[in-house]
């Protein structure tokens, strides 16, 4: 089954979005994800420059050989631009693998484990009384556990709080990426977010009690010992998992926090192989593998972590925010659903003008996502939609202390 045509989709509903479609000679079409928040363009360029013209005439069901070809073959190996265009090109002959047979694509990977993956939704606040309504948004919307971010004192804007609670009716409205020719500059001060991040998740479990699973996002901001005494202060609140504590590349950081609090951990968002995870997996220094399909050399790379991942009992938590398209979140669900160490999914959903250039099928019901049993990804692209919706620029932030230094955002 030859590949005969390959397309690379750049669209932009709302936010930026990058998607490969195969086509195979008898007219079967794939699709991948491809899309790096702020980077797009470089991910489209490798893709149409360097890997379409590979893939016509190959065989679209060689999927481990066409991954190795495109990543041994490359001798260049690793980076988010290389491992986003080799995911799109991997999820796209899986969606085409299980559309052949009939099949979901769970069932290819082993069938599912479970009736559907535990979602956790983003609420945030500038103060308490936003996060409690925010908070009660989400557990009406059917979310079984939440991420809490809040606005710190002093600080005007912060990663991952929504502009107003109520923002876009029960839509979490905190985009980071912001369209135009610079990235918006945001400022940071972490004595500040330590002193008050603990207050926050002691009023919020007197509020709603000790059941419902909370996590927090450090979004990469604190040095190990900082980090190590935030996961302390935040023991007495029982959290699902504080997520990137520290910056991504210094795996050994992790080891210090580890010596100092039992607050699990959860890392991997900006990740994108294998090797970045050897450390943090074979000591045990983690819990949860924070990575996407997207990121992380597709279907085939992210289940190979998953599994070296399960030997040491650690499990998933893939990466799931709106910069994630819907197809790289198809994906994502199918696997959630197979793996057997799966932990939890995030789930931020996507705006309407979103959906009308994807079409999916997966459902969220009872605070679980299921990715519909339609073969294939059980997502399509629709074309005309997407051309609606031109390409524009658009950068993450980038955050200063308050003398100006650059930190990490
Ligand atoms: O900032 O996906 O856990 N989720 C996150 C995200 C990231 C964005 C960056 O593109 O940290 O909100
Ligand atoms: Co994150």
């Amino acid at each position: 089954m030859k590949i005969a045509a390959v397309d690379v989709v750049v669209t932009s509903p709302g936010r930026n979005f990058v998607t490969l479609r195969i086509t195979t000679e008898d007219g079967i079409t794939g699709l991948g994800d491809a899309t790096l928040n702020g980077r797009e363009l470089a991910v489209e360029a490798y893709l149409r420059e360097h890997v379409v013209p590979l893939l016509i005439g190959r065989d679209a069901h060689d999927i481990e050989d066409t991954w190795q070809y495109l990543y041994r073959g490359a001798y260049w190996r690793r980076g988010p631009v290389t491992m986003a265009a080799i995911a799109a090109v991997d999820t796209a002959l899986w969606d085409i693998k299980a559309r052949v047979a009939g099949m979901p694509l769970y069932q290819l990977l082993g069938g599912a484990c479970r009736v559907g993956a535990l979602a956790y939704g983003h609420a945030s606040g500038r103060d308490l009384p936003e996060l409690f309504d925010s908070i009660r948004l989400h557990l009406e919307l059917g979310f079984r556990a939440i991420r809490v971010q809040t606005g710190i004192p002093g600080l005007d804007t912060v990663y991952g709080v929504a502009a107003s609670a109520a923002g876009g009716g029960d839509r979490y409205d905190y985009e980071p990426a912001r369209a135009g020719v610079l990235p918006v500059e945001e400022s940071w001060d972490t004595r500040a977010y330590l002193r008050h991040v603990p207050s926050v998740f002691e009023a919020v479990r007197a509020e709603f009690g000790p059941e419902l699973p909370l996590l927090h996002d450090g979004h990469h901001r604190m040095t190990p010992i900082e980090a190590a005494r935030l996961g302390k202060s935040l023991e007495p609140y029982d959290l699902f998992w504080l997520e990137d504590a520290t910056p991504g590349e210094d795996q050994a950081a992790l080891r210090l926090i580890r010596q100092h609090t039992t607050t699990p951990l959860a890392i991997g968002e900006v990740f994108n192989s294998i090797h970045d995870y050897t450390t943090l997996l074979s000591e045990r220094l983690i819990d949860y593998v924070r990575s996407a399909v997207t990121h992380t050399g597709g279907v085939t790379g992210l289940k190979k972590v998953l599994d070296f991942a399960a030997v040491y009992g650690i499990k998933s938590g893939m990466h799931g925010p709106t910069d994630i398209s819907p197809v790289g979140m198809a994906a994502a669900l199918h696997l959630d659903l197979a793996v057997h160490n799966f932990g939890i999914q995030e789930y931020m959903r996507h705006t309407p003008a979103t959906l009308e250039v994807f079409r999916t099928s997966y459902t969220f019901v009872d605070g679980l996502l299921h990715p519909s049993d339609t073969p294939g990804l059980g997502v399509e692209l629709d074309l005309d939609a997407a051309e609606r919706f031109p390409y524009r620029p658009a950068y993450l932030p980038v955050n200063r202390l308050a003398d100006g230094t650059l930190h990490d955002w």
